[in-house]
């Protein structure tokens, strides 16, 4: 229970996070869909409804393993004269300020991403929250990366924040194992039924935002994106508030990618390199893979 010159603090916070409050409506009216789902992904859906995060019931970790050897490493592997067409580096200054050495956008079309994402319930599960179909926004990125606070004290996803500007729904897979002091995500439960929208540009200076971090800590219950490789976290990071945990001399290997409900379309940089070869993977397939990528 917080003390009680702490709860004055909170009730003070509240009222700073709700000037800034947008309560993005989904304006568009769209198909409404939903999929049946197993006994363990409807638990999964319920979790996402009820706290705006959780994790899906089955670990990828041969393809976490894969994905690491295959990009992270792939200047030692054989693969990597297949990919190179297919990757594009993220934002050079958003990687530096990010202590990422390897900051990749890579296609849907790589067999083992499309296999994690078409040939699985992550879309359905989605599609089911927002109730129409979900979208990518964007082709996934893998990122592998340190981090020194001396150098990336500037990092803005590590004050807490909501991305509200297109409902979006975050996907992140775990690379290699995560424990709690590694650098990782931590989403706040429930944060996402608040309509809070906290500009991460609002908060300057470090002292108050650890002491806003602290704060919002204690408002709401923190859920750590940790675990074995192969975990797969869905997150509703548009409406949820969400930053990134960093602790020094460690390295956190993620692949992760963003859905929207098709209110957004992806800009030139985003879209799917292989287009083409998709498509035709995605032919005979089910109306909600095939929808998901019209905006890539
Ligand atoms: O895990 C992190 O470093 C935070 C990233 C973030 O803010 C996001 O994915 O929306
Ligand atoms: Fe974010």
């Amino acid at each position: 229970m917080p003390k009680l010159n702490e709860l004055k603090k909170i009730i003070e916070l509240q009222e700073y996070i709700s000037k800034y409050a947008k309560k993005k409506l989904f304006s568009i009216l769209k198909e409404k869909v939903h999929f049946d789902l197993t006994e363990t992904e409807n638990k999964c859906f319920n979790e996402l409804i009820k706290y705006g995060v959780t994790k899906f019931p089955v670990t990828f970790y041969n393809e976490a393993k894969y994905l690491m050897e295959a990009y992270v490493k792939e200047r030692i592997h054989p693969m990597v004269s297949d990919k190179e067409k297919s990757l594009r580096n993220a934002s050079p200054a958003r990687a530096s300020e990010t202590g990422s050495d390897y900051w990749k956008f890579c296609s849907f079309s790589d067999e083992v991403i499309f296999s994690i994402f078409f040939k699985s319930s992550v879309l359905k599960i989605i599609s089911n929250y927002y109730g129409s179909f979900a979208h990518f926004r964007r082709v996934p990125f893998i990122k592998s990366h340190t981090f020194n606070s001396a150098i990336h004290s500037k990092d803005v996803s590590t004050v807490y924040h909501t991305d509200y500007s297109i409902n979006q729904i975050g996907v992140q897979m775990l690379l290699t194992d995560l424990k709690k002091d590694d650098s990782h995500m931590i989403y706040l439960k429930e944060s996402h039924k608040k309509y809070i929208a906290i500009d991460r540009r609002l908060n300057a200076n470090d002292d108050e935002c650890k002491e806003q971090n602290k704060l919002l800590e204690l408002k709401y219950e923190p859920y750590h994106l940790i675990g074995e490789a192969g975990s797969l976290f869905i997150f509703d990071n548009g409406n949820g508030l969400h930053r990134g945990d960093m602790h020094e001399d460690t390295r956190r290997n993620i692949m992760q990618v963003s859905l929207s409900r098709g209110d957004y379309k992806a800009k030139v940089q985003d879209r799917e390199p292989l287009k083409i070869e998709l498509s035709q993977k995605l032919r005979s397939a089910e109306k909600v893979y095939q929808e998901s990528v019209k905006f890539i």
